[in-house]
């Protein structure tokens, strides 16, 4: 298969890859009764357009990275997991718009996800790895982690916050685009959820800034910029398929190399804004 520009690459993503989350009219769903539970609208309906997006990488480089106004200055910022933003404000800011974590962090003990005031700015949205056919009744069967228990136990306690589960569709449509584009096969494990989180801002904005995925200057095999945890595989992966994640990204860029260089960041178009 032939190489494709950077152009290609992010018309091909626009046209195969569509945010889709859970809403409660969906089989099993639909069977039970929490189901009210879940959003009625789509995501996508729900939020956006929004004019400028940072996407925020947790890497240990955004230490000391100053990038916190920037960042902050962005209509929409998403983040991951459990990456807070008090007390490292001047490198990663402090606005919150949209949280998207995996199911590992709802279920683990160590993440206090129903009691820890983390989770409680911006909407949440919320993606398990499911099995490569995306059949939702097999994925209800045999989650990762008990992603729904635990979102029911959050809706209860936080009724008011906007709370989205993805469609296991959307992890393997990009998964799906990075392996076509790849002369090796990769590992069939979901992409990271920084790779999910840059797609989903490309369907919400008009353009997405991408902090430190592609590392900076600063590069360093400090895991997360809020631990003291060191594994390089953090940065270059190993469940997920980050680096060929990483490649894509690359090639879909329109910022300089030297913004990567100085301030590991990346700027790609939104969909809407793109002609394909
Ligand atoms: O580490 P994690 O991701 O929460 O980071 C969010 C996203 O930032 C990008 N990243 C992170 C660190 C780094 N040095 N370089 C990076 O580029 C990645 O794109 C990453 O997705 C995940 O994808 O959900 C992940 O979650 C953690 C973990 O579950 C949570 O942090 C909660 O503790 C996974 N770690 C483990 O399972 C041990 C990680 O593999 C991926």
């Amino acid at each position: 298969t032939p190489k494709l520009s950077g152009p290609e690459l992010l018309c091909q993503l626009k046209d195969k890859v569509e945010v889709a989350t859970l809403t409660p009219d969906l089989q099993p769903f639909s069977l039970l009764p929490w189901a009210t539970q879940l959003p009625p609208q789509q995501l996508t309906s729900d939020l956006g357009p929004y004019k400028s997006c940072a996407v925020v990488s947790s890497a240990g480089s955004l230490r000391y990275s100053g990038l916190g106004k920037e960042i902050d200055s962005h209509e929409a910022v998403l983040r991951f997991n459990a990456a807070p933003t008090t007390g490292y404000e001047k490198d990663v800011g402090s606005k919150t718009t949209i949280r998207l974590i995996n199911s590992q962090v709802m279920a683990s003990d160590d993440h206090r996800f129903l009691s820890s005031s983390l989770y409680s700015s911006g909407v949440l949205v919320a993606w398990d790895p499911a099995p490569f056919s995306a059949d939702l009744t097999k994925w209800f069967n045999r989650t990762d982690y008990p992603i729904f228990a635990q979102y029911q136990r959050y809706r209860r306690l936080h009724p008011l916050q906007p709370f989205y589960i993805l469609h296991p569709r959307f992890e393997w449509q990009i998964w799906q685009r990075i392996q076509d584009n790849m002369a090796e096969p990769i590992q069939k494990n979901p992409p990271s959820s920084g790779m999910l989180g840059t797609v989903l801002m490309m369907s919400l904005c008009e353009v997405v800034h991408v902090y430190e995925f592609l590392p900076s200057r600063r590069k360093t095999e400090l895991c997360h910029y809020y631990q003291r945890f060191y594994d390089a595989a953090c940065t270059l992966g190993a469940y997920h398929p980050l680096l060929y994640e990483k490649n894509l990204v690359k090639r879909m860029n329109q910022g300089s190399d030297r913004d990567i260089y100085t301030s590991g960041r990346v700027t790609l178009p939104g969909f809407r804004k793109l002609n394909c």
